[in-house]
């Protein structure tokens, strides 16, 4: 039987494999740690609203991983914002799509302690990092933000036009787009803050997103700079955002509509 080796034996046949590895991966950053207690129950939150939307990219996503790769292509300063649990799930995603786009690494902490700091900058550098910022620099600050996530590096986030985060606080993406910068999130969440106050929002789980958003860097690299530019003219979030809504709308009525067939396939009521 193939397994995954965690704390407990998952077998790969189990239906929900993909997921319960993802939680091992956030337990084992937990234990060791760099993932806070709170990142465990916002993963709960985002895996919540991942069944909702079926556990795959959906079409709307897939337009914002396209205006995305087009925002980093085109950024003078991109930086890839890193927390504990972006750590846990795709460090080296996170490095792989950094040196695709030249873009910046930088942990960047809600609950920000030095040693959890160390701790993420240590797996970013196991991926291969050459620099993360963020661990000793951290000396400037976000105005009118009063969380640890204030503090950023003046060679980071403070420089840069372009800042891609994950499993973000709206407060900070609301003080990141009033300081004139391109926000890029990702976030399963259609409706938090973060979701509605970022230029592009990628309603998708990091895990699949992440790798998806290199892919499309690869396809649009070498395209001239007005084609990427029209990509982003005619890139809607708010539009984007309202698809999303309606995917989730159109799948609860299929769902509902064949939900005899899944209990019976269940056991029967
Ligand atoms: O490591 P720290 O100290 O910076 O803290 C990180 C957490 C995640 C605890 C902190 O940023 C936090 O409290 O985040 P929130 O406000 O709970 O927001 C997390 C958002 O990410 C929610 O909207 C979730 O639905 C969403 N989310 C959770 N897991 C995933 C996700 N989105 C994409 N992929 C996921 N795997």
């Amino acid at each position: 039987m193939e397994t995954m080796e965690v704390e407990i034996e998952i077998p790969r046949s189990h239906p929900r494999y993909e997921s319960l590895v993802i939680r091992e991966r956030l337990v084992r950053g937990f234990k060791e740690g760099y993932v806070v207690a709170q990142g465990l129950i916002a993963h709960g939150r985002g895996e919540c609203f991942d069944y909702i939307i079926g556990e795959r990219t959906i079409e709307p996503a897939l337009k914002a991983i396209e205006a995305a790769a087009a925002a980093l292509l085109l950024a003078k300063y991109p930086v890839i914002s890193v927390n504990g649990n972006v750590a846990a799930l795709v460090a080296e995603e996170v490095v792989r799509l950094a040196k695709k786009v030249n873009a910046k690494i930088e942990v960047n902490l809600f609950y920000r302690t030095e040693e959890r700091v160390r701790r993420i900058a240590e797996v970013l550098r196991g991926c291969g990092a050459d620099e993360v910022l963020g661990v000793d620099d951290a000396v400037a600050t976000i105005p009118e933000l009063f969380s640890e996530r204030r503090r950023v590096s003046p060679r980071g986030i403070y420089a840069a036009d372009v800042v891609l985060v994950a499993l973000e606080d709206g407060d900070r993406t609301e003080a990141l787009r009033k300081m004139g910068k391109t926000v890029i999130a990702i976030d399963l969440n259609p409706l938090s803050r973060t979701s509605l106050a970022a230029s592009i929002t990628i309603v998708d789980n990091v895990v699949r997103a992440l790798p998806k958003i290199s892919e499309a860097v690869d396809k649009l690299r070498g395209k001239p700079r007005a084609e990427l530019e029209v990509i982003l003219r005619n890139y809607n979030n708010a539009k984007v955002l309202a698809e999303v809504l309606l995917h989730i709308d159109r799948r609860f009525r299929e769902l509902a509509e064949g939900v005899n067939k899944l209990v019976w396939s269940a056991g029967g009521p």
